[in-house]
């Protein structure tokens, strides 16, 4: 198994490295059928399924473990996973040239901008490989998501209102009055689930009567802790005159970034309320920690099932030529410090 970024320096043009890369593995599966007979060669053709997975957020624990999932259903069902990190769009088009040079039938992409859509999947048709997309659906030209490309994520606008939720029903329980509560809500509009997201928490919240005035949108830039962060900072500072905070966003590891700002800023633990989304261990390691922060909970989502499913789905297609569903849509389970450990034992996290 590679776990490597990507290589563009071909030494040959992809086309004639593709076919000299086919005639070597053509002779080899002569090669093996003449020396152990048709069921060594029929098991050589199996083992010989390759496919990315490629990750815009290499380093994230929610991504890791997709991967992981990825590897260890290859494992099992004998097939080969290549890992690849896809950050920008050209690391992502060479990622795709990488693997087409190691003979892959296709990939298993979470892209790193959803309007890069037409140009990934028209980079795998010129290959022939099958593209499905997991967490981020592809945007076609015309901005609506591309239902040619199979496709699994969480039901974004429902898990938001989880999110909206279960926070309602945290400040009921400190008692916080709704005039004195401002949400910093940490967008990315940009990113479509990220905004089914973040907008099934706002209409959460304002169906329990949070008041639409006092919520503040910081935009992020990434979907990540250090982004939201920065977009995070000048809220607080601007708005000074709350004495309490919740905080929602995309996922768990942008509330992370609000909630850093928050004590930066001077907020303690019991002013605030974030909660995020994903359940990986961006919030496992905040539960872990001896006392409570403004980080009460996320809605967990399985990035084992995610990352296993999407990497099954691929695989029966190319093995035996089954398109999977268009869209299939999973959901969350909120995880505090009190049931993390339940949880993510039973999402198997
Ligand atoms: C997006 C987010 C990730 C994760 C995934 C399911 O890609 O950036 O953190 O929530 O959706």
């Amino acid at each position: 198994m590679t776990c490597t970024s990507s290589d563009n320096n071909h030494t040959l043009p992809v086309e004639l490295e593709a076919a000299v890369i086919n005639f070597l593995k053509s002779s080899l599966l002569v090669l093996g059928v003449a020396s152990f007979g048709m069921g060594a060669g029929s098991s050589l053709a199996q083992n010989d399924v390759k496919i990315g997975f490629i990750v815009k957020k290499p380093e994230q624990a929610w991504f890791i473990n997709e991967q992981d999932a990825a590897s260890a259903l290859g494992e099992q069902k004998g097939f080969e996973v290549v890992r690849l990190s896809g950050e920008d769009g050209q690391q992502v088009l060479s990622a795709i040239d990488n693997l087409n040079s190691q003979g892959a039938q296709g990939f298993v992409i979470c892209p790193p901008d959803v309007r890069l859509g037409p140009a990934i999947a028209n980079r795998a048709q010129q290959y022939g490989m099958k593209v499905v997309t997991v967490d981020d659906q592809f945007l076609g030209p015309d901005g609506e998501p591309m239902a040619e490309v199979p496709h699994l994520g969480m039901s974004g606008y429902k898990i938001g209102r989880q999110v909206g939720d279960a926070i309602a029903k945290e400040m009921k329980a400190r008692g916080w009055e709704p005039q004195s509560v401002a949400a910093l809500r940490i967008s990315n509009n940009e990113l479509p689930t990220a905004k089914e997201r973040t907008d099934g928490a706002t209409d959460a919240l304002l169906d329990a009567g949070f008041v639409s005035d006092n919520i503040f949108d910081a935009p992020q830039q990434n979907t990540d802790t250090s982004s939201a962060f920065a977009a995070a900072s000048p809220i607080f500072s601007k708005n000074g005159r709350f004495e309490h905070w919740v905080i929602y966003a995309l996922n768990e590891e942008s509330v992370l970034g609000g909630v850093r700002a928050s004590e930066q800023y001077g907020l303690a633990p019991d002013q605030v309320i974030g909660i995020g989304i994903n359940g990986s261990g961006a919030a496992f390691a905040e539960f872990s920690r001896q006392k409570p922060t403004g980080f009460y909970g996320t809605v967990a989502v399985s990035s084992t099932m995610h990352g296993r499913q999407s990497a099954d789905n691929l695989y029966t297609w190319i093995t035996e030529d089954k398109q999977p569903p268009a869209n299939t849509e999973t959901t969350g389970t909120l995880m505090t410090r009190d049931n993390w450990e339940q949880v993510r034992e039973d999402l198997g996290l």
